[in-house]
């Protein structure tokens, strides 16, 4: 296999200054990778700006941010802030979405000709070089410990503590796609000092929000015993993070492969969630015109009902 450190680091020397982004609704995933990239990056004298469009911040990520900022000093800029910084010999890194749409600045990808994208999502045949997808790791956080594991490359402590928080949310807690080589990683992170117990913390979820989910959990329903549905108040508006975190939680439970919450998003539009195990429910989602990854994606429909919805889905399950 090509060396995948050689790569990255020919690419960042080679360059006058490193614009870094994640997707967007950045997770802590996203954000460890980010991060992990700008330390690499300094190390090798580079200055680097982590682009974060983000208008709404996940609590998690503010969080992390809030801890990062007392101990490091990471550059996080608007893409306005960051336009006049962009020259020649810039280098655009994505990580932790292989989609330049999906990256946080759309605009910066247009500007920036010299790129590397850093993934672990399920991806067709590379397009060139520029792509380092490796879908057999659990998170981009792990992949990036692992790329540089023989370079003698370690991460200080609160960066190292970032990283570990963004292997702790792909992996959902060790309980899916973790591999020795996950554990592997963790170990070196813990090393280096990696605090366990904040990066758990980042995740902790506020009271109202729990109940509110809770409240909707006692109304799923079951299709074929192990298809978990959710159809939530139809006199409410709720956000696709929430429907996301209702098929988080459903997934919790024994015999659910897979879990679907449907509810407004707005007035006129209706959103579903769906998380699996097991089936790949973006092929389900682009039934409806959405789509995403193999265990996580959704769609939005107007014009259709609650009912309606859980009707057609039941009918595509068959
Ligand atoms: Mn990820």
């Amino acid at each position: 296999m090509r060396n995948r450190a050689e790569i990255i680091l020919k690419k960042i020397k080679k360059a006058k200054n490193v614009f870094i982004m994640g997707h967007k609704n950045l997770d802590l995933d996203a954000l460890g990778a980010c991060v992990s990239i700008a330390a690499i990056c300094r190390r090798n004298r580079r200055k680097s700006y982590i682009i974060l469009q983000d208008t709404k911040l996940d609590e998690s990520i503010k969080k992390a941010m809030e801890y990062l900022k007392e101990k490091t000093n990471y550059t996080f800029l608007k893409y306005k802030e960051a336009e006049e910084l962009i020259n020649d010999e810039s280098l655009c890194i994505i990580v932790d979405t292989y989609s330049e749409r999906r990256a946080q600045s759309y605009k910066l990808t247009t500007k920036i000709n010299n790129k590397l994208i850093i993934d672990h999502h399920l991806f067709g045949k590379p397009i060139n070089n520029d792509y380092i997808i490796d879908t057999k790791v659990s998170s981009t956080c792990e992949l990036i410990l692992r790329i540089f594991k023989n370079k003698k490359i370690k991460f200080d402590k609160y960066t190292s503590t970032v990283l570990l928080s963004g292997i702790i949310i792909d992996t959902n807690n060790y309980s899916i796609k973790t591999t020795a080589n996950t554990l592997d990683s963790v170990k070196s992170l813990l090393k280096w000092g990696a605090e366990n117990t904040v990066a758990h913390s980042f995740n902790k979820v506020d009271m109202n929000e729990y109940q509110k989910i809770h409240k909707i959990i006692f109304k799923t329903e079951f299709y074929n015993k192990k298809y978990a549905f959710v159809k939530c108040d139809n006199k409410k508006i709720y956000d696709r993070e929430e429907l996301a975190k209702i098929c988080d939680t459903l997934l919790m439970f024994e015999n659910v492969e897979a879990a679907f919450a449907i509810g407004h998003i707005s007035k006129e539009e209706i959103g579903c969630s769906a998380r699996s195990i097991k089936i790949n429910v973006a092929n389900i989602m682009s039934k409806f015109s959405g789509g995403g990854h193999k265990y996580n994606a959704a769609c939005q429909l107007k014009s259709v009902s609650l009912n309606e919805m859980v009707d057609k889905l039941k009918e595509v399950l068959k």
